[in-house]
Formats: structure tokens, C-alpha cells, sequence
């Protein structure tokens, strides 16, 4: 009744969808993708990577998440992964991935990914493909403009979109304005481990801030925080946060910043904020708690921030990859507001300024504006750019993309998106040096674009070519969770630093059990040891008696291959927790309370060899 006739008079809207565009996105059997693209899984938690043009997925990280598939989150190596100041936390609204980069271009190192909820960024490591790192963020709440990289990855920032009293602390909440505030955090990351620490907090009025983009090029030094309800209202509801003509774009100085660190010009304030490292040698992660933070107040370090005005409560902020143009995404509004870094800059040299707010000087709109971009579409969200001297922005009301010139300002494409994009994507499309073949929609609504399965739909992206003037949608595919942003890379930047397995005596795992002959079970009160092996195609020990109901039991689990792709699983009848599924050369450890006795089989969870159904065993549970 439906789906026949809504799908054909698409596919006849869509006429550019020919054989010919098949074929753009065909990726025979056995070839590999041109781009990887990094989609965050919004309120899954996870990160998904797909083959771009296939549309293919071809892993799905955990990240904010536990994962059964992996054992992450379940295991005794990455439990202390999802620690925070708040306890353990297995869940977390992820949304924006970014690529770690060098000279402003993306580097295949490291992807970093925020999660809004409980404060947090990740990193995970493109070696791997597994998440390395997971840092709280302190006196924050909805940590949203985050995690958007400086051009060598000096910093990652986030920005609280809640104002929250800082320090934390009971109070009342119509007390918000003036009282509440809104921390921009710097997150120093280490050039070689790329381990974050919290480098300094810039202490902002009591705004929301939204979104963020560092400077490149000439505006190298600089970050761009948008902000929405700078009326300070605690509740929007009604009137709310949209009585103000213009909200800011936050021009935050963070050289200026490094120096002001440098001169002890900054405070000491309680925080409590958990860091947790996988360590790369013994695969065991650690958390451990943080106890301050550096802040910087604005209002007593002169040149370091400037409020830009910007009509209509601007979301995305973008940085076109020159670094001279500021593209402010009003989102209420039907005009694009790009601001000129050079004219920012004469600005503050010349001191002409439209007042301040808790001392952070205005700038006055009409000095700064570069161009607008006039009535392209309704509800701008996001702006990315193809490195030929286009931009391409995303409309949500209006739902379509839109290509504009920079510099001239003027509208030169325009293409639906079926339904409701948030960002897009395009490989390397926020850094200096954009890969602009592709372009990817991440749409919110998925309405009748694939079969029914209920309810509830999966998201989607859509593929679009933007090699040539006109841009040619060419694939929907369904993602997982919501595909809030994503990140794209040429395959081969990534692919050549793939590790393949870990070198079996290179692992530092405390429990690990580096050769058949060393397996054993060790008790010390009640707590079983089990010392276990894996190699196609048995596991070892694989007769185990001695344990009692009620003991603490711990299967530490190493698997000696030596050889790509051939992981081996584990898990045991009534297992509290998930499987294991542990990578060639590494250890994992499956922790299991046996709560009655009897004979409990254990076997290898994942397919490895055609006796891969050999690898069982059991363990014998008897009285306390
Ligand atoms: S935000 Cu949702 S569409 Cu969380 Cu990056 Cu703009
Ligand atoms: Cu090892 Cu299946």
C-alpha cells in the first residue's frame, strides 16, 4: 500500500540514479574502499567504521559502551575503560568523531570522539581500531563542542553546553544567571602516546556552548565555540533562549592562553575527573582519579577571548581549510554569516569594541563580516569544504545540502537529502587540505527509505559525488545508533599502519601465559586462577577441577597465534558477564562467580578453524 509507489516515484526523482552511478559506488569482491569514514554511533555509545564509496560497514568500535561482541566493557583489561567520578558508566551519547592531524591535515593516527552525558573524550588508537584512551572532562555537563582538534593535535577541546556551577555544588537553580558558568576545556595531547591530560579551563559566562572549530593556517593559535542562550535564561522553555537577535562566536586566543599558563596566571580549583589508559604492552587498562584543573579567568587575562556577534543562534562554527573565513551556522536563521579572521584581527588591534560582557570585549558585527550567503536554505547546521574553493552546508528544515562559493558567497548547487541532515562529512572537510571527491549526509530521519522493520529505524547517510559542478547522490546506507558526525581519511593513510597481531613475547599482561607448557589453575583463598591457552584448536587446560561454589574465578585467557585474523573466543555455561575475544598475542580475563556446583562446559566463541567446534572443555564446581 505504501512502500511500492513511495519507492518508485524516489527512484524516478532521483533519475541521476543510472547504471552509471552503480557503478561509483561499486566495489568488487575482494577490492578495497578508497576512504575509511569514522561515523559515530550517537547514543549507541560506539563508533562505526564504514568503506566509502561501498557504503560498507566494516567494524563497529566500542567505545562509550559495553560490547558483547568484544568483550569491552565486560572483560577485567577494559572494565576500568568506563570509570568516571561518577562510578562505573557503561553508556554515553557519542557525537562527534575528529581525526587527529599534522600541519592541519589528517594524520591516520588517532580518532577522538566525545561523549555529551558524563563528560568525555576518547581516543582510539588506528592501529587497533580499539579505544586507547578515555579522559572525564571536569565542571562540565553535555560536553558537545568537543572533541575538535588544533592543527598538529596540540589540543583537543571540549565545551560544556550546559552552564554548571564551578565548582559543582548544591544550589539553586534560579540562581543561573551570573552564578552558573561554562567551562571550554584544552586537552593537551602527547605527540607520541597521544595521552591527554586537562592543560588549562578557560572559565566563560554562563552560556550554552554549542559547537566548536579551531583555527588553521592564519588563524593557527585560535578555537571558535558558538554559543546559544547568552540571556543566561535557566529554563527554556516558553521565551527561553531565543530573545536575542545574536548570540557570540567565542574567539578563544589559546597561545595567548599558554602564555598566560606559563606566567602562573591562572587558578588551582578542585576537580574530580577519572583518566583511563589501555596500556599498550600489557593490554590492561587503568583509571585513575584527577583532583584539580588550571583555570583561566577572561576576565583577568586581557586578549584572550573576544565574543564574535552572530545572527540567530549559530550551531556549527567552520573553519574554511585557509583559516581566514568563520562560518557561523545561525540556525534560526536564513542567512550564512561568514566572519573574516583578518578583519577579527583589525578589529582588536584597533580596540573598536561593542561594549564587553563579565569582561570578555564585543566585537562589532558589521566590522568582522567577510560575506553572507544570502537565503540558501532554512536551519544551517553544519559547513564543510572541498579544498576547490567550495563549501557545502546543511540545511535541516529545508532538508538538502547546499554548495556555496567562498568569497563570492553565491549559491552554485543545491541537492535534497532524504531526511533532515545534521552534518556531513567529506573527507578531511574541516581540516586544511580537503579530499573533496565525496560528501556524506548524516541524515536524523529514515522515514521510507528501506524496508520497514518496525517502529524504529535505523539511521542513514547518504553518499553524494561532488567531483564534479553538480553534486550526484549515488547511495543511501543505514548506520547504527545515530550517525551524529562522522570523519573521513584515505584508505591508504590508515591501512598502512594496521597491526596485524601483537608478538607474543612482546605481552607485558600480568596473567599472561606465554607457552602450553607454563597453563596452570592457582588458588589463594578463594580465588581461582586459571592460567588458559588458545591455539587452533584447543583450549588448555581443558579438564579444570578444584573450584567451589562461590569462589572468585578469573580465566586468564592468552592467545599464543601468532597470525592475523585469527582471534579465539571464550566464555563458560552461566557466565555473569559476556565472552572474550581475545586478539593473536594478547590475554583477557572472563571473571565468573559459579553459584552451583556441577560440570560447566566452556568453549572458543568465534570461528577459527574447521576444528574450531574442538576447542571446549569443562570445570567442575563443587560444594563450598
Ligand atoms: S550537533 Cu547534532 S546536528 Cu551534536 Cu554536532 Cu549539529
Ligand atoms: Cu578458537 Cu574457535
Amino acid at each position: 500500500m505504501f512502500t511500492g509507489c513511495k519507492q518508485s516515484s524516489q527512484t524516478s526523482n532521483n533519475s541521476a540514479l543510472s547504471s552509471d552511478v552503480a557503478s561509483k559506488v561499486y566495489v568488487a569482491p575482494g577490492e578495497y574502499d578508497e576512504f575509511y569514514a569514522f561515523v559515530s554511533g550517537g547514543f549507541s555509545g560506539q563508533l562505526s567504521v564504514y568503506g566509502l564509496p561501498s557504503g560498507r560497514l566494516l567494524k563497529v568500535i566500542p567505545v562509550f559502551s559495553q560490547d558483547a561482541e568484544k568483550g569491552y566493557g565486560y572483560n577485567e583489561e577494559t572494565i576500568p575503560m568506563l570509570n568516571t567520578s561518577f562510578g562505573f558508566i557503561p553508556w554515553d551519547d557519542a557525537h562527534h568523531p575528529e581525526l587527529s592531524q599534522t600541519d592541519g591535515e589528517t594524520d591516520g593516527r588517532w580518532v577522538f570522539i566525545n561523549g555529551n552525558n558524563t563528560p568525555r573524550i576518547a581516543r582510539i588508537d588506528l592501529s587497533t581500531f580499539e579505544t586507547a584512551e578515555i579522559i572525564e572532562i571536569p565542571n562540565s555537563g553535555g560536553n558537545h563542542s568537543s572533541p575538535f582538534t588544533t592543527e598538529n593535535t596540540e589540543y583537543v577541546v571540549a565545551g560544556t553546553r550546559f552552564a554548571v556551577p564551578y565548582p559543582q555544588k548544591d544550589m539553586s537553580i534560579k540562581e543561573y544567571k551570573g552564578n552558573f558558568k561554562g567551562a571550554l576545556t584544552f586537552i593537551d595531547v602527547e605527540k607520541e602516546s597521544g595521552h591527554m591530560e586537562v592543560a588549562f579551563q578557560v572559565l566563560m559566562p554562563g552560556f550554552n556552548y554549542d559547537l566548536a572549530h579551531s583555527g588553521k593556517g592564519k588563524s593557527h593559535g585560535w578555537t571558535f565555540f558558538t554559543t546559544y542562550n547568552t540571556e543566561e535564561s535557566n529554563t527554556l522553555l516558553e521565551v527561553g533562549a531565543s530573545q536575542n537577535d545574536k548570540d557570540y562566536i567565542a574567539a578563544i586566543n589559546w597561545k595567548k592562553a599558554e602564555e598566560y599558563i606559563a606566567e602562573g596566571k591562572f587558578k588551582t580549583i578542585p576537580a574530580n575527573y577519572a583518566h583511563n589508559i589501555y596500556d599498550e604492552k600489557t593490554h590492561v587498562a587503568t583509571s585513575e582519579m584527577k583532583k584539580e584543573v588550571r583555570v583561566l579567568d577572561p576576565a583577568e587575562c586581557p586578549g584572550l577571548v573576544y565574543f564574535l556577534p552572530t545572527p540567530k543562534s549559530p550551531h556549527g562554527v567552520d573553519v574554511d581549510p585557509t583559516g581566514e573565513y568563520i562560518v557561523g551556522n545561525g540556525k534560526l536563521s536564513a542567512d550564512l554569516t561568514v566572519h573574516s579572521f583578518t578583519k577579527v584581527l583589525q578589529a582588536i588591534e584597533n580596540k573598536s569594541f561593542d561594549g564587553e560582557a563579565y569582561g570578555i570585549p564585543i566585537l562589532k558585527m558589521d566590522e568582522i563580516v567577510a560575506g553572507i550567503v544570502e537565503q540558501p536554505g532554512l536551519g544551517p547546521l553544519h559547513t564543510e569544504f572541498d579544498g576547490k574553493g567550495n563549501a557545502y552546508t546543511t540545511f535541516f528544515i529545508s532538508s538538502e545540502v547546499v554548495k556555496w562559493k567562498v568569497g563570492t558567497w553565491e549559491v552554485i548547487d543545491r541537492i535534497p537529502s532524504y531526511y533532515s541532515v545534521g552534518h556531513l562529512m567529506i573527507p578531511g572537510g574541516d581540516s586544511k587540505k580537503p579530499e573533496g571527491k565525496y560528501l556524506v549526509a548524516l541524515n536524523k530521519i529514515t522515514k521510507d527509505r528501506y524496508l520497514p522493520t518496525g517502529p524504529e529505524l535505523n539511521h542513514s547517510a547518504q553518499l553524494y559525488d561532488i567531483s564534479g559542478d553538480k553534486m550526484e547522490l549515488l547511495l543511501d546506507f543505514p548506520t547504527i545508533g545515530e550517525p551524529h558526525y562522522a570523519q573521513g581519511i584515505s584508505a591508504g593513510k590508515v591501512m598502512s599502519k594496521s597491526k596485524k597481531f601483537y608478538p607474543i613475547d612482546e605481552n607485558e599482561h600480568p596473567h599472561a601465559t606465554k607457552s602450553e607448557s607454563d597453563v596452570k589453575v592457582v588458588r589463594e583463598g578463594n580465588i581461582v586462577r586459571i592460567y588458559m591457552t588458545a591455539i587452533r584448536s584447543h583450549l588448555n587446560p581443558d579438564n579444570i577441577e578444584g573450584v567451589k561454589v562461590g569462589d572468585k574465578v578469573y580465566f586468564h585467557l592468552t592467545n599464543l597465534e601468532q597470525d592475523w585474523d585469527v582471534p579465539h573466543g571464550f566464555s563458560v555455561m552461566g557466565a555473569q558477564n559476556a565472552e572474550l575475544l581475545v586478539m593473536p598475542g594478547q590475554t583477557e580475563t572472563l571473571y565468573w562467580e559459579p553459584k552451583q556446583e556441577g560440570v560447566y562446559p566452556f568453549y572458543c566463541t568465534d570461528f577459527c578453524s574447521a576444528l574450531h567446534q574442538e576447542m571446549q572443555g569443562y570445570v567442575r564446581v563443587s560444594p563450598a
